[in-house]
């Protein structure tokens, strides 16, 4: 008298067409991959291929020091913003050339 319970979650096999946006598995799947080959290598400091609780609280504590300006153990909305322009400032300079639109006014 056992209930199997099978033949249930068949139907719901439904292949995925190309051409439609990423499923929620999908972006859940390169989210991992791009975690993987940006964050993991600075995360796992020990490079034993897990990360212990130990190595994301460095972790975490470094970002917040990083963000922390003034080092008085709390971050403000202002240093969150310095932070921000700080990491912007980093990167190398963008091409920006902002385009004349506007005609050169003559008189
Ligand atoms: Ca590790
Ligand atoms: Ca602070």
């Amino acid at each position: 008298m056992l209930m199997g319970g099978t033949a249930m979650a068949d139907e719901k096999c439904k292949g995925d067409k190309p051409g439609e946006k990423p499923t929620p598995a999908q972006v859940v799947q390169a989210k991992t991959a791009d975690f993987m080959k940006k964050r993991w290598g600075k995360v796992d400091s020990n490079r034993d291929g897990v990360i212990s609780k130990e190595e994301y609280l460095k972790e975490a504590t470094d970002r917040f020091n990083a963000t922390d300006i003034n080092r008085d153990g709390k971050i403000t909305p202002e240093e969150v913003k310095q932070f921000f322009e700080k990491s912007q400032a980093q990167r190398p300079p963008q091409p920006t050339d902002p385009k004349p639109d506007a005609q050169p006014k003559q008189p």
